[in-house]
């Protein structure tokens, strides 16, 4: 009987290690991250709004965990991979709109730039797999 016990414990604790490593959570199969505006390949003049579309899911503001819902970031001439292990960084090229904002004034200098939307959960972290938009190109004039 002891024995039977211990065999049960063991599997108990066999199961533990993959939950505790999961760190994003997994998006809805059909939640989408999209640009608004502006579009892929577009000439803007000067600063401009630029929208974020987010279908399937819900915003919240940051430290909020509320199921299948985050809050936008926008990766401005990122080059870096994503690592979904990290939570999102903080600087000029990654913003953060942990109010739940859904737009934000860009004021970019003139030149050519990429966009992407990412969301993030309530701490920073990109969902696993990430929920990201298309990255487009713009050209500020
Ligand atoms: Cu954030």
């Amino acid at each position: 009987m002891k024995v039977f016990r211990l065999l049960l414990l063991a599997v108990a604790f066999a199961s533990l290690p993959a939950a505790a490593l999961a760190q994003g959570k997994a998006p809805p199969k059909d939640a989408l991250l999209y640009f608004i505006w502006p579009q892929n390949g577009g000439i803007i003049k000067g600063g401009f709004w630029c929208r974020f579309g987010l279908r399937n899911m819900g915003v919240t503001h940051a430290g909020e965990d509320f199921p299948n819902s985050g809050h936008h970031h926008l990766l401005i001439d990122v080059k870096d991979p994503l690592d979904v292990n990290e939570p999102i960084p903080q600087d000029k090229n990654h913003l953060h709109f942990g109010a739940g904002q859904t737009e934000a004034r860009l004021e970019l200098p003139p030149g050519k730039h990429t966009l992407q939307l990412v969301l993030g959960d309530g701490k920073h972290y990109p969902f696993n797999p990430p929920l990201v938009s298309e990255k487009i190109t713009i050209t500020v004039k």
